[in-house]
């Protein structure tokens, strides 16, 4: 027993959400302050229709559920912008920008595991984005939660990562900033490598991480 493939959450964890702030600043006609309130809307009302979809098992692709968040979030700041800036808009989802510390860990990973980008994102959108980001030079897979119409949290994501590595769920570990991503991945019975890049205290439901790092360096370094 031991891990023999990393499964990367991509968003949040290799790419950062809030790099879309630059956009927004330049697309809507609004205060920096709100710029990155709305940012930061926009990527809670993504998790929460995600978690919603899952729980009414209406599942939609995650970029159908982003697109949404969206125009809600542009909804809540009274911002109805022409169908063009939208759309620029939500492009740039294709063009977040990778954590400084995201290429140089994937490349020092990739001689001792397999690699595996593991995202509620649907396969064209990470695939887009690990070719804009070079993340796909390094991963061997993408894997997405879409195999199974449903989103992470739910074990059967997990478990399907598992049969497409080919590899026991125990020896596979999700890598993730998102707190409640490692809970569910250690609830199914996977592996949990937390980088807590924003210092954040561990969910208090579903499992515990097995390795606790401040960034994705930081991780490598660890094992
Ligand atoms: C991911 C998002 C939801 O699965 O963080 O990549």
């Amino acid at each position: 027993m031991g891990t023999d493939a990393l499964c990367f959450d991509m968003y949040g964890t290799l790419c950062d959400t809030s790099s879309m702030t630059e956009t927004l600043r330049a697309e809507l006609d609004l205060p920096a302050q709100v710029v990155d309130d709305l940012d930061a809307l926009w990527r809670q009302k993504q998790l929460q229709y995600s978690y919603q979809l899952g729980q009414m098992r209406t599942y939609r692709p995650f970029w159908e559920a982003t697109s949404e968040a969206l125009d809600y979030s542009l909804s809540f700041y009274g911002r109805d912008p022409d169908t063009a800036t939208r759309e620029r808009i939500l492009d740039q989802y294709n063009h977040l920008d990778p954590f400084p510390d995201t290429l140089d860990a994937l490349a020092t990973l990739e001689d001792e595991y397999t690699l595996a980008v593991l995202s509620n994102g649907n396969p064209e959108m990470l695939e887009t984005l690990a070719a804009n980001t070079g993340i796909d030079e390094h991963v061997e897979f993408i894997i997405s939660a879409d195999e199974v119409e449903t989103f992470k949290p739910a074990p059967e994501v997990y478990e399907n990562a598992a049969d497409r590595l080919d590899t026991p769920l125990g020896d596979c570990a999700l890598v993730s900033s998102n707190a409640w991503d490692i809970a569910g991945a250690a609830q199914a019975g996977m592996g949990a490598f937390w980088v807590n890049r924003k210092n954040e205290p561990m969910e208090t439901i579903g499992g515990d991480p097995d390795v606790v790092a401040d960034t994705l360096s930081d991780l490598a370094e660890k094992l």
